[in-house]
């Protein structure tokens, strides 16, 4: 088998990235592990950037978003009995972000690559990359039981954060910058209206909590937990009770609750590999960096590697241009240590990170002076919104 560029991975960034290749004429092979409806099972991201809702429309998979994403103007930040509403639109020049489920974009991109007629190859097993530093890279997977032969030219490691991609690099061509945090995030989907209009981040003194949602009828809630906790530990009643409690009044007083339709536990990382070139491979999205979720950050950063990573290739491919590709990593990894700290500093001031009452000041502290100030709540809608993105020259 042979093909341009051959994507591993069928989350977000492999399918966007296909798909606008797709569209320049670029051939694409997609090998996914696991299977459409497994990968559709995931409930993860919900807020996605005005930079990636361009690139999903410039993919051509957009129509579904536009008709039934949400468009949010702001959020809100309650601590200390407060609540302060940072005004994205007014703060940002004009810039909202589009509530539409990671599931939905997954799901959209999926049809739009099978209408292209774009070759997906799912439960591809065993895949392995080869002679990646040579100009003949070669991908093999087993396919229904027979081992196949992929040749290509480029190789995208889309393949999230487990994935097999940055594993096959030499570990003494890459660095690893880690920090792990020492609690987790219990995720609820509920058919329920949402407590609120507009995504509420909660410091309470129990932990962190956070409303946000998928539609009217679906809402999308978390709550801070203990890194060891499993999702049996926390039947529906514990978890609204507890969601309840870190709610500011009016909240809790409208917050309606049902049978929970899932529930997950999410340990929270900040990571990073540098660089994100090897050869011919590429390393995109979640293969290369992790961020903890608080800043809405992770698929919206695996969209702008995406958007990078489409244009080198693309003047490369086309173009013929032959100093692009050994920007990709300094590109990328300029907005990605951005989008890095960011997801660090929200994480840093909305957790319970210990009993310590000068810490909980400490966090009180930086709440009030960042909203409180117009410098302050500018600079956390320019980096909600979403930095821009480095044109590809
Ligand atoms: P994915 O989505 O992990 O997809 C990788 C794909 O690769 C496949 N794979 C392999 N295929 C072939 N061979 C192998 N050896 C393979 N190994 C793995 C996998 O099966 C999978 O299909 O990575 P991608 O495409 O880079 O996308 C990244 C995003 O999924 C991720 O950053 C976001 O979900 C993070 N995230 C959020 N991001 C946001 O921008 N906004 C949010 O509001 C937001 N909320 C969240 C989140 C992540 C969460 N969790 C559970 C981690 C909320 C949560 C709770
Ligand atoms: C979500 O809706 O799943 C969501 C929203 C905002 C975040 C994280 C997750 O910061």
């Amino acid at each position: 088998m042979k093909t341009q560029v051959a994507i591993i991975g069928a989350g977000p960034s492999g399918l966007l990235l296909g798909q606008l290749l797709h569209l320049q004429g670029i051939d694409t092979v997609i090998l996914e592990a696991r299977t459409p409806e497994y990968v559709l099972s995931r409930v993860r991201a919900g807020v996605l950037e005005p930079g990636t809702v361009e690139l999903l429309r410039e993919a051509r998979a957009s129509s579904r978003m536009d008709r039934e994403g949400h468009v949010h103007e702001g959020f809100t930040f309650s601590f200390a009995g407060r609540s302060e509403r940072i005004d994205l639109k007014s703060l940002s020049g004009g810039k909202t972000v589009m509530v539409y489920g990671q599931t939905e974009v997954t799901k959209d991109l999926m049809e739009a690559r099978a209408a292209a007629g774009g070759i997906s190859i799912y439960e591809a097993a065993d895949v392995a990359l080869h002679d990646i530093f040579s100009d003949k890279p070669r991908v093999t997977f087993v396919n229904a039981g027979q081992t196949v032969e992929l040749e290509c030219a480029y190789i995208a490691g889309c393949d999230g954060f487990h994935g097999i991609s940055r594993k096959s690099v030499p570990p003494e061509a890459i660095r690893i910058f880690e920090r792990a945090y020492p609690f987790s995030w219990l995720g609820v989907l509920s058919q329920t209206p949402p407590v609120a209009d507009e995504l509420i981040y909660t410091n309470h003194e129990r932990g962190f909590a956070l409303c946000s949602m998928r539609s009217s009828v679906l809402s999308r809630y978390y709550v801070q937990c203990p890194f060891e906790d499993k999702p049996d530990q926390w039947p529906d009643e514990r978890f609204w009770n507890e969601l309840r409690t870190r709610l500011p009044d009016e909240a809790a007083n409208r917050l309606v609750t049902g049978p929970s339709i899932e529930k997950i536990i999410a340990p929270l990382r900040s990571f990073v590999a540098e660089p994100m070139k090897f050869g011919r491979l590429f390393l995109v999205g979640d293969a290369a960096h992790i961020v903890p979720p608080t800043g809405a950050k992770g698929l919206n950063l695996a969209a702008s590697d995406v958007y990078t990573l489409y244009h080198i290739l693309r003047r490369t491919v086309l173009d013929g241009r032959t100093d692009l590709v050994d920007k990709y990593s300094e590109i990328c990894l300029r907005r990605i240590w951005k989008a890095e700290r960011f997801s660090w500093w929200m994480t840093s001031v909305l957790h319970k990170f210990s009993d310590d009452p000068f810490n909980q000041r400490l966090q009180l502290a930086e709440l009030e002076y960042y909203t409180g100030s117009l410098a302050g709540r500018t600079t956390i809608a320019e980096n909600y919104v979403g930095l821009p993105f480095e044109p590809i020259e």
